[in-house]
């Protein structure tokens, strides 16, 4: 079925489902508890903050105005976030464990050869071996990682499936640290280790990666990481995040554009509430990315860098402070050094800096202060058709990136900071 088609379809039935949830609910606010059972418990989860949202602003978007068109643009924007998002999920696929857990496994695997365990799911590679370091990148590539059990329920679970005479790879190093045996996944301790007796040994002063022996009953041993063997991955958590949002994101257009039909004297109290579902996608979509996982730190500071959405000043001071932080104004040079190195050359990226307040002073957004930390490109700031108010960063061909004034509707990337 073609993608626009089979979107289609969910809509209709995401908007039947809401719709009875609407007509049955005279006050036609959102009912949480209707929705709750219409709109699937894992995509309610997420929704309710933003239905309470809806539900507490509804009177004063009903006082909004505009026209038909403005309303259908809106939906055309969001429907083509909507497209990246689904891109960036067709890797990946979602199913429903008995206990009504949403679980993701990779897409380039077939269902069959995953294991589900408790509310994961698991991938034992059985028929080629390969070293350690083979195993972690094959396993990223399938959306997960290099398993690390969680538990001794979970890791007598993965025995079962493991057969005799073969060693297997987990996602388990002291390649770091001798003696401190990490997750590879999440970078911190392993939460479960059992040993074989005698071991950790690190035999030779080499052996860093750790696998289940068949010959101790499964039991993990270190061994040197160049060791060719079988391996078992594990789904990503991210990619659970991931696959959440799109159903979520359907549900919220769908009940803002019936809320807004429903009510017969006007599509006009749509446009307020479609800027808002706007902004909430873009939060989702910098969430998706944004999460802790992904500041960066520089001393002790946290930076992130939005590299998949373009959105206005405005909307990135928002989604800042929705990821627990601010538009990033770098105070120093070590600071603005490390920050442009992750930069993309010929993009454009706000700083939480402008002169909004008073023409040609320029505040941190963050202090309410002078900035403290100005870099500009030669020439700049002008304030170019007196209406350059907000603060980017930008190259200009091989130059380093330097700060310019632009004006604050411009849709750009952006830095966000967090202490
Ligand atoms: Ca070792
Ligand atoms: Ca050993
Ligand atoms: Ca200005
Ligand atoms: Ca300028």
């Amino acid at each position: 079925m073609p993608k626009t088609a089979s979107s289609l379809l969910l809509y209709i039935l995401i908007a039947s489902q809401l719709q009875k949830s609407l007509t049955s609910d005279s006050s036609a606010t959102l009912s949480t508890e209707s929705s709750e059972s219409q709109c699937g418990g894992y995509c309610f989860t997420a929704l309710k903050p933003i239905l309470d949202h809806i539900a507490a602003n509804q009177q004063r978007w009903n006082a909004c105005d505009a026209t038909n068109q403005q309303c259908e643009a809106k939906l055309e924007r969001i429907e083509s976030q909507l497209v990246v998002l689904q891109e960036k999920v067709s890797a990946i696929e979602a199913v429903k464990t008995p206990e009504g857990n949403l679980v993701v496994i990779p897409k380039a695997k077939k269902l069959e050869n995953f294991v589900q365990i408790g509310s994961r799911f698991f991938y034992i590679e059985q028929h080629h071996r390969v070293n350690w370091f083979a195993a972690t990148n094959i396993c990223r590539q399938m959306g997960g990682h290099l398993a690390s059990p969680s538990s001794e329920k979970e890791w007598s679970a993965i025995k079962e499936r493991l057969t005799r005479g073969r060693n297997y790879w987990l996602g388990i190093s002291d390649l770091a640290t001798e003696g401190l045996y990490l997750s590879q996944a999440t970078g911190n301790m392993a939460s479960y280790l059992s040993w074989s007796s005698g071991e950790p040994n690190n035999h030779n002063n080499k052996e860093n990666c750790v696998e289940l022996r068949s010959d101790s009953d499964f039991l993990m041993n270190d061994i040197e990481c160049t060791y060719k063997t079988y391996f078992i991955c594990e789904a990503a958590n991210e990619s659970i995040k991931m696959i959440k949002v799109v159903p979520l994101l359907l549900c919220m257009l769908i009940a803002v554009c019936l809320q807004g039909s429903s009510s017969s004297d006007s599509v006009s109290g749509n446009a307020g509430r479609l800027d808002r579902v706007e902004s909430q996608v873009a939060v989702l979509q910098a969430q998706q990315e944004g999460g802790s996982d992904n500041f960066w730190n520089i001393g002790s500071k946290f930076f992130y860098i939005e590299e998949n959405q373009k959105v206005n000043w405005h909307s990135a001071l928002n989604i800042c402070r929705e990821l627990g932080g601010h538009l990033a104004d770098p105070d120093s040079q070590q600071e603005l050094n490390s920050i442009k190195q992750r930069l993309t050359r010929g993009r454009h990226y706000w700083l939480g800096i402008s002169d909004l307040a008073n023409e040609g002073l320029f505040l941190s957004q963050d202090t309410g202060k002078r900035a403290t930390f100005l870099k500009w490109i030669y020439g700049e700031p002008n304030n170019y058709g007196s209406y350059e108010h907000c603060v980017e960063l930008k190259s200009q061909k091989d130059r380093p990136f330097l700060m310019n004034d632009a004006p604050c509707g411009l849709k750009s990337y952006f830095i966000c900071e967090r202490e």
